[in-house]
């Protein structure tokens, strides 16, 4: 088939999952095309079966906002044509699905038909898709998609509960390539970061405040007062400058580091112990899964997906937003000897095994064909 994949290019959870998809679509014979506004992050080959059209928004001076839906509607209609896209499968209802919606009217009137699968991955539903400013047009556009996937049953609860939904929603959860996920270090350099001694313990995420980052240092503050460790701090965002701050106060300097965005995930996985995301909300926790894949037990909070991931007291630990302390003693029992965190380690790389891509990407396959069949029929 001939998919168009539409997500946003950053160091964000939906766009990874658009694009490890779409590369595994591709190996297993489809034709994808991605359509955003820079090449995706994780996107380093492109091949005879993958490619990557750019998304260009002209400046005016006239406009205070750039019209970004109205380029990418005439750029997807531009895609389909030029390369006989079948199907369009958009990451991120906003703007996305909306602007996915207006191509496949314009295609219609020139008779060319092309069904829409929307995938729901989170902020788009439970932080800024409710908004009143959205929320009209965020409804209007998931009901107009001709199928609707959600990454986990937490979201599609969510989006039941907060939107006017008429349509099914499909349960596809995110997941994992192993193939990119077995170490090929024979060192990860783990000494350059820590003494032999010492935990390493780490965070990933786009540092905005749904992440808690005042709760990941606290909890490392309370970590270290116990056991020897170091804090490894991976992403740029908002709360950077706070976390930077907070640091210095609790006097933590030399026990934290801050990577910036990395393109080195899976070597800094690769030494670490313990994995902490104690978000305010999170629709499935994607970091979550490439720590547990990497064999790295995760010390999170019990919101939304993330106990459909990280299973208590077996891969890790779940407690409730904000409970700081409970967090840093669930760390301490994980960390505090090497038996349990070898059993522990072991366990989260067993659990990540549910979301193996071959699994999943499937399910995606049925839902294309299922829906391309229907949408034809229909129309
Ligand atoms: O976590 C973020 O802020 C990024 C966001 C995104 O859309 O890129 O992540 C959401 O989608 C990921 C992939 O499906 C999920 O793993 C994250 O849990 C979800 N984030 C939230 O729900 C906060």
């Amino acid at each position: 088939m001939k998919i168009g994949i539409v997500c946003y290019p950053t160091f964000g959870g939906s766009g990874v999952v658009a694009t490890e998809l779409g590369l595994e679509l591709s190996k297993r014979g489809h034709e994808v095309h991605f359509i955003t506004y820079s090449q995706p992050v994780r996107l380093e080959l492109l091949s005879n079966n993958v490619h990557f059209h750019e998304v260009h928004v002209p400046e005016y001076p006239l406009f205070l906002y750039q019209p970004y839906e109205l380029a990418l509607s005439s750029k997807l209609v531009d895609m389909v044509k030029l390369h006989g896209i079948q199907l369009l499968h958009v990451h991120y209802a906003i703007p996305h699905a909306y602007a996915a919606y207006m191509a496949q009217q314009m295609l219609l009137d020139e008779g060319i038909l092309v069904p829409i699968v929307t995938t729901l991955h989170g902020t788009d539903i439970t932080l800024v898709g409710s908004h009143p400013f959205y929320k009209p047009a965020v409804t209007f556009s998931i009901n107009k998609s001709d199928a609707v996937t959600s990454v986990s049953e937490s979201l599609k609860k969510d989006t039941m509960r907060l939107f006017d939904i008429k349509k099914n929603i499909h349960v596809v959860p995110n997941f994992i390539d192993f193939e990119k996920h077995v170490h090929g270090f024979t060192d990860c350099q783990r000494g350059m970061m820590a003494e032999d001694h010492e935990r390493i313990i780490t965070h990933i995420s786009n540092m905005r405040e749904v992440k808690q980052i005042p709760d990941v240092i606290k909890i490392f503050y309370n970590i270290q007062k116990d056991i020897p460790a170091k804090l490894m701090l991976v992403g740029e965002g908002p709360e950077k400058e706070g976390a930077e701050l907070l640091v210095e106060k609790l006097g933590l300097t030399d026990s934290v580091v801050f990577f910036g965005n990395s393109y080195e995930i899976d070597r800094i996985l690769c030494f670490s112990d313990l994995f902490l995301l104690p978000s305010q909300t999170e629709s499935f926790g994607l970091a979550a899964l490439e720590a547990m894949a990497s064999g790295v037990p995760v010390i999170s909070t019990n919101t939304g997906g993330l106990p459909e991931v990280n299973e208590d007291g077996y891969s890790g630990y779940l407690s409730d937003v904000n409970a700081v302390a409970d967090m840093s003693a669930n760390a301490v029992r994980i960390l505090k000897d090497s038996d349990t965190l070898d059993r522990f380690k072991t366990n989260a790389k067993i659990q990540s095994k549910k979301f193996d891509i071959h699994n999943i990407v499937p399910m995606y396959e049925r839902i294309y064909e299922e829906t391309l069949k229907n949408f034809l029929v229909a129309n």
